[in-house]
């Protein structure tokens, strides 16, 4: 049987932590007199932690100097690990664990694509570490999503050629860095967001198994 490259991004597809970016990012923002909604922490998905704090300087239209710029980055994510601590495996996504179970026994490359810096610590507290045989993560990549670089670098790491390799992404600059690494994209939520993505599934416990023997024929 062909071996393919079936990479995960973290975020919104394994386990949904952008409740906890939520909160996180909202506390930091009220703190210096910026409004922070559920609609601007949809654009943050996927998006790096600098790139976000940038954007909500800029909502706010507040300028920093670098020095302050770190200790906000700093705070929030503390901030953050506080809400990550707590996490156990009743917060993964609904049928992630069948699909990685259904790759493994299939021989197939299991890879992690994440932005973020702090997916390892994720993985380990859902107890899934041990499924992926390579995670990029945020301290691994120069160039954030839409780049391609993050899956290109799971790619190599699984020794799969980028062809062969299939993303699932629950943000739209994932889509895009996926169809600019020449992969398949499955998108993960709402199909009118994620229309640029190959396949657009509600969740995983849309796609059954013999889609899945599908894409590892293909
Ligand atoms: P951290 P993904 C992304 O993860 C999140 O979607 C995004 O909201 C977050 O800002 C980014 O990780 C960085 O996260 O602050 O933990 O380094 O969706 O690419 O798995
Ligand atoms: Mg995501």
């Amino acid at each position: 049987m062909k071996r393919k490259g079936f990479i995960f991004d973290l975020d919104g597809v394994i386990v949904d932590t952008a409740k906890y970016h939520f909160l996180a990012w909202q506390k930091l923002a009220n703190s210096i007199g910026v409004e922070f909604t559920h609609e601007q922490n949809e654009q943050l998905k996927g998006v790096s932690r600098v790139k976000s704090l940038e954007k909500i300087l800029n909502w706010g239209t507040i300028t920093l100097e670098t020095a302050e710029f770190n200790a906000l980055m700093s705070k929030k994510n503390e901030d953050y690990l506080q809400h990550i601590e707590k996490m156990d495996a009743s917060e993964i996504l609904p049928d992630v664990p069948r699909i990685l179970e259904l790759l493994e026994t299939q021989n197939q490359g299991i890879a992690l694509g994440s932005a973020s810096k702090n997916a390892k610590v994720i993985l380990q507290k859902v107890n899934l570490i041990q499924k992926f045989s390579a995670i990029i993560d945020g301290n691994g990549v120069t160039k954030g999503k839409p780049d391609p670089e993050v899956f290109l670098n799971a790619a190599h790491a699984l020794s799969v050629e980028p062809k062969d390799c299939i993303v699932f992404e629950d943000a739209t600059a994932g889509v895009k860095a996926a169809n600019a690494a020449n992969m398949i994209s499955i998108g993960i939520g709402d199909a009118s967001i994620l229309h640029e993505a190959d396949y657009v599934f509600k969740d995983f416990t849309e796609i059954s198994s013999d889609f899945i023997q599908e894409l590892i024929k293909k």
